[in-house]
């Protein structure tokens, strides 16, 4: 009974949830701005790839980041150190970003904006799966320190994804970590999935990966402006 009870409730939050992701959605395409939600477990290298991507985007368009996180600013601040845009959304005890946040932010003063708006969820495998936030794409990353056995014990992230990045490739002498299976793994939860490899130590893989979402950004103006 009990069981039953929270299960429904849980659907009911996901269901609002929801909702509130569309409003989102439509609030982000009136903006004109394509937005990218980024997760994966802490230290895989999020912020790093944000402040890259953010770098390389600059002269081409312009870009701000939301950054979740339970406590603190520090990911914000290294942000608007380096010169990008950055509002801070603290989920205090919530391990994920959820709709309703995104929406507050949005009716803020100031609020985020520009062409591109990069959110970088909580540091987390297991929430952020189930919490769209409005986003046209959703990044999952993993770097290969954390294992190539991930997308098997934490596959609804991998299933719901638009693209999985593997990051941090310049480690890959020091630890075992098999790509083929990975990529095995990830095609078989989602087949439509694309695969990246990068490292922002080296530089590898950065253009093919900021390329596709480039490509990815024609794609969403179009269906837009339907
Ligand atoms: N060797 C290596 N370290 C990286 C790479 N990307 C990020 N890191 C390091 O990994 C740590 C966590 O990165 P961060 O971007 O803060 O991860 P986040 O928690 O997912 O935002 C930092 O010490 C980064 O310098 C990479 O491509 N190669
Ligand atoms: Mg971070």
């Amino acid at each position: 009974m009990h069981d039953t009870t929270d299960q429904h409730l849980f659907e009911r939050v996901l269901q609002d949830n929801d909702q509130l992701a569309d409003e989102n959605r439509h609030h982000f395409d009136d903006m004109g701005a394509y937005v990218v939600n980024f997760m994966s477990a802490p230290g895989a290298g999020k912020t790093t790839l944000i402040l890259e991507l953010a770098k390389r985007l600059k002269d081409k368009l312009s870009v701000s980041v939301i950054e979740g996180d339970m406590v603190g600013d520090l990911d914000a601040e290294r942000l608007r150190t380096a010169g990008v845009s950055a509002f801070q959304i603290s989920t205090g005890r919530s391990c994920h970003l959820d709709a309703a946040m995104i929406a507050r932010l949005l009716h803020a003063t100031p609020h985020p904006e520009g062409q591109m708006i990069i959110i970088e969820n909580v540091g987390n495998l297991v929430c952020p799966a189930e919490f769209p936030l409005g986003e046209h794409l959703r990044i999952v990353l993993l770097s290969v320190t954390e294992g190539d056995d991930k997308p098997i014990k934490y596959p609804v992230i991998f299933h719901n994804c638009d693209a999985v990045v593997l990051t941090k490739t310049d480690l890959i002498d020091h630890v075992d970590f098999n790509f083929e299976t990975v990529e095995k793994t990830v095609k078989a939860l989602n087949p439509k999935v694309e695969l990246f490899k990068v490292s922002t130590k080296n530089g590898d893989g950065l253009d093919e990966f900021l390329a596709w979402l480039e490509a990815r950004h024609s794609i969403t103006l179009t269906a837009s402006a339907v």
